[in-house]
């Protein structure tokens, strides 16, 4: 009976499915997926013969495209040909327009060939990028070898002229590109044609090789004058031809004309290479099911600084009804939700970026490559109002999705833009929920985050948790680093000192024989901590190994640079710029660690605590240095501070017994008069 059961099941799973039932409609039921295309509103060519579509298939169907077929609203099967593959998904189909303004592309049937017919476009200029392969392209016959060899595509496109100075498919470094198509020549006579490249360069007309500018090299600033040709033309449509191969740094190819009667050259403009109608798609549906997930990208601006460069994108699903959920994967670890989504990607990339779409109970998911290009061309102009808008959606993003490189921009992004809290929640994230285990990445991350909430936020309990989580995990230098950092916070916003001292001196040992800036760091702390301690003495000493490795007492450039930072703190306390002070008060103690015994740094970092309303610390500052050094000549300011802070508290007994000591220890002061 069993054997009987598995057999009846395997026949049941053997037998064939019923073949779907096509909608009404459909051209072929072997066809399960489809997009309504219909020309464009704005058309560069409005009376073009030839129509072209650039469509996401999902990956679906054939990646080279031979199962895409176009089938005009008559349903008539309308010759086409697949003009550009890729990046990713992305192909682009080409056809002659005839009457129609409303068409179908059909794709996803793996088993489809090319159709019988042949169709190649007349007309337009199609752009292909591809890896390049090694060679010298010393001339032409050789560049034709390193172009065979050169098989892995980036993707191409109908593109609108030869003017580019990047890679817009892929990677702008070691790939060829490959222009071709028709130039119209307004009229019969002798035409011109320069080539400008950064790297080797050949331009074609009417399968004559007429400029070329071979070999490595750079762009030389109005060199490319003298790589020309010229050639007879009669007017009308020419075939034409650009080849240009780049390996590294910037990259420029740019093809220039001079036709009969113009006075100098120019760039070949857009209207000698008359392309084919822009369509776009209105809606994907599926053969099987009523709910059919899709979406558009579009570029939404670029925003960068130095060799940091922000990408937007913006998302739009096709409408799946009313009550729909949709739900984006960006591809780089962070995700969405709404039938359009703008997204800033952090790095250059080609990425995967899926949508799934919930409605009426079903489900569909699609996934679409994207190209965000990280490059900063010359074309590119930086827009402040951009920076804005960019690090209004980067504040919301997932720190612990990102990846550390992802995170580090981001953070900038938000550094430009002076979003400090944000930035703070964002690294908070990433040290807190990444589930990688802790390391030199997470070190790295948790060392910002706890400079900024020691620096900026002045937040105890941020420090802390950064600096402990950034000893995690890591070599015994990276510890030592964060152990120190740790001991600082805990001194500058008021945390335990007794536990500062003992990182600190646990740090002291590895660090005495090094005359670097993290030892300097830590004799500077140690003697803070031996300050509130009460242990003037091996304070001093403290003190003392910190300003050798500042360059000692003698060092006049130090001195200078003491002065300068001292006069610049003074400065900004009188004109009450905080934050600039804080940093002031920063370079003056690094430059002279000694007037943290003397006292002149400590009165004017006390006055600065005041001024910021953070009492309790500047109430510390003050008190280390009568604890510390009560022989100090600043020891009469001290106590006379203390007593204005008790005052200001309501502590008035408590201030009037200040003055009161102020008076007895230090009758020679005008302060106790
Ligand atoms: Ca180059």
């Amino acid at each position: 009976m069993r054997r009987a059961g598995a057999v009846l099941i395997l026949v049941l799973l053997g037998a064939p499915a019923p073949a779907p039932a096509a909608p009404k409609g459909w051209f072929h039921r072997d066809w399960p997926r489809r997009q309504r295309i219909v020309l464009s509103e704005r058309q560069a060519f409005p009376d073009s013969p030839l129509a072209h579509a650039r469509i996401a298939t999902g990956g679906l169907g054939r990646p080279d495209g031979a199962d895409v077929r176009v089938v005009d609203g008559a349903g008539r099967d309308v010759p086409r040909a697949i003009a550009g593959r890729g990046p990713g998904d992305l192909l682009s189909v080409a056809f002659p327009v005839e009457e129609a303004t409303e068409w179908h592309v059909y794709y996803g049937n793996p088993s489809a060939a090319e159709p019988p017919k042949p169709f190649a476009p007349d007309r337009g200029l199609v752009l292909e990028t591809r890896e390049r392969a090694p060679g010298e392209p010393a001339d032409w016959p050789a560049m034709e070898r390193i172009l065979a060899r050169s098989v892995k595509v980036h993707g191409g496109s109908f593109w609108p002229q030869v003017f580019d100075a990047e890679n817009p498919f892929g990677p702008s470094d070691d790939y060829v590109s490959d222009y071709r198509g028709f130039l119209l020549a307004p009229a019969d006579g002798t035409y011109t044609f320069f080539t400008a490249s950064d790297e080797a360069s050949f331009l074609f007309v009417a399968g004559r090789l007429v400029a070329e500018w071979p070999g490595w090299h750079d762009a030389g600033k109005g060199a490319w004058a003298t790589f020309k040709g010229t050639i007879e033309l009669k007017a009308g449509l020419h075939a034409f031809r650009y080849v240009h191969v780049e390996r590294a740094g910037g990259q420029v190819m740019a093809a220039y004309w001079q036709p009969p009667g113009a006075a100098k050259p120019a760039p070949i403009p857009p209207a000698a290479f008359p392309g084919p109608r822009d369509t776009e798609t209105v809606a994907t549906e599926a053969r099987d099911s009523p709910l059919a997930a899709d979406f558009t990208v579009r570029a939404g601006g670029k925003w960068g600084l130095e060799d940091r460069v922000y990408t937007a994108m913006t998302f739009k699903a096709f409408p799946a009804g009313p009550g729909a959920e949709y739900r984006w994967e960006f591809g780089d670890g962070t995700r969405g939700d709404g039938p359009i989504a703008t997204h800033v990607y952090l790095l250059g990339t080609t990425c995967e970026a899926s949508l799934s779409v919930t409605a009426g109970g079903a489900r569909d998911t699609v996934t679409h490559t994207v190209r965000a290009s990280g490059e900063w061309t010359r074309f590119d102009r930086e827009d402040p109002a951009v920076l804005e808008r960019f690090a209004r959606l980067v504040a919301r993003y997932p720190g612990e999705a990102l990846s550390p490189e992802a995170l580090s921009r981001a953070d900038f992004l938000l550094e430009q833009a002076g979003r400090t809290t944000e930035r703070v929640a964002l690294l908070r994230r990433a040290v807190e929920r990444r589930a990688a285990p802790p390391g030199p990445a997470m070190h790295a991350t948790a060392m910002r985050l706890g400079d900024l909430c020691r620096d900026l936020t002045r937040d105890l309990e941020g420090a802390t948790f950064a600096f402990r989580r950034a000893a995690e995990g890591v070599d015994a230098g990276r510890r030592l680093a964060a152990e120190v950092a740790l001991a600082e916070a805990l001194l500058e916003l008021g945390g335990d000192p007794d536990a500062a001292r003992k990182l600190l001196l646990t740090a002291r040992d590895p660090l005495s024989g090094r005359n670097d800036d993290l030892a300097r760091r830590m004799w500077l702390r140690l003697g803070d901590a031996l300050m509130i301690a009460g242990d003037g003495k091996a304070a001093r000493q403290s003190y003392g190994r910190a300003l050798d490795l500042a360059g000692g007492a003698e060092d006049a450039g130090r001195i200078l640079r003491k002065a300068g930072a001292a006069r610049a703190a003074l400065t900004h306390l009188g004109t009450k710029e905080w934050s600039r002070a804080a940093e002031d008060l920063r370079d003056w103690e690094w430059h002279d660690p000694m007037d943290r015994y003397l006292g002149f740094h400590r009165i004017a970092k006390a006055k600065l605590l005041a001024g910021r309303d953070e009492p309790a610390l500047a109430v510390r500052e003050l008190t280390a240095l009568l604890a510390g050094n009560p022989e100090s000549e600043y020891a009469d300011e001290a106590l006379f501070l203390l007593a204005g802070l008790a005052r200001d508290a309501g502590r008035t007994a408590e201030a009037d017994a200040l003055l009161e000591r102020l008076r007895r220890v230090y009758p020679w002061s005008p302060l106790g008069r």
